[in-house]
């Protein structure tokens, strides 16, 4: 699919913000793919789509997580958490889009999980660093971001799961996967 195409389609399913969002998280994912040699096309495409689902009803999340082959463990845990899921189920679906390396990255773009691709590593980071995140410690991750994509990966997973913690939210075991993962990966 052209990306012109997969931001036609897009749009309408989000808001003002979260579309502008998408559209900084995709200039990042290009950038990254060209600092770390991944490809521009499935980088642009899979950051187009990770938020697709985003604004879904939790109704319809919780209809294509029971119906499909994701994990139901998803639906013990944030419901925030099933947009990247489900998003890698309906692109293919309703767009044949049936890359599944672009699935990967858009399925595990909030969480992680162990042994991301490059290519889950580069949508991942865009997500966390674009330009109009302002997270605490994101100067740092951004800079990092520029030399060494598993030890940026790391600094944002790590910071996500303090984040969580001091909310007490509960947290999804791949969003662990990541950290354990790439702390061994980082060295
Ligand atoms: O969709 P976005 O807002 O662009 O970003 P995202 O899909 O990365 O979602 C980010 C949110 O998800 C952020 O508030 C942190 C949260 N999150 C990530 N891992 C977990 C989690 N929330 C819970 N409860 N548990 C997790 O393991
Ligand atoms: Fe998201
Ligand atoms: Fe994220
Ligand atoms: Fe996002």
């Amino acid at each position: 699919m052209k990306i012109d195409e997969a931001i036609r389609i897009v749009e309408p399913h989000l808001t003002q913000k979260r579309f502008e969002h998408t559209l900084r998280v995709k200039d990042t994912a290009i950038n990254l793919a060209k600092l770390y040699d991944e490809s521009i096309e499935k980088a642009e495409l899979a950051a187009v789509f990770h938020d697709y689902c985003k604004y879904r009803s939790l109704d319809e999340m919780e209809r294509i997580i029971k119906t499909t082959s994701l994990p139901k463990d998803l639906l013990n845990f944030h419901h925030e958490l099933w947009h990247g899921p489900v998003a890698s189920v309906l692109i293919d679906q309703e767009y044949g889009i049936d890359d599944g390396e672009i699935k990967q990255a858009i399925y595990s773009h909030t969480t992680g999980r162990a042994n991301m691709s490059k290519l889950e590593m580069i949508i991942f980071l865009a997500d966390y660093i674009e330009p109009g995140r302002d997270f605490p410690g994101v100067v740092d991750v951004r800079e990092t971001a520029k030399k060494d994509l598993v030890l940026a990966c790391w600094m944002a997973s790590k910071n996500t799961i303090s984040f969580l913690m001091k909310k007490n939210a509960t947290i999804y075991p791949d969003t662990f996967y990541a950290y354990n993962d790439l702390t061994k990966r980082t060295n």
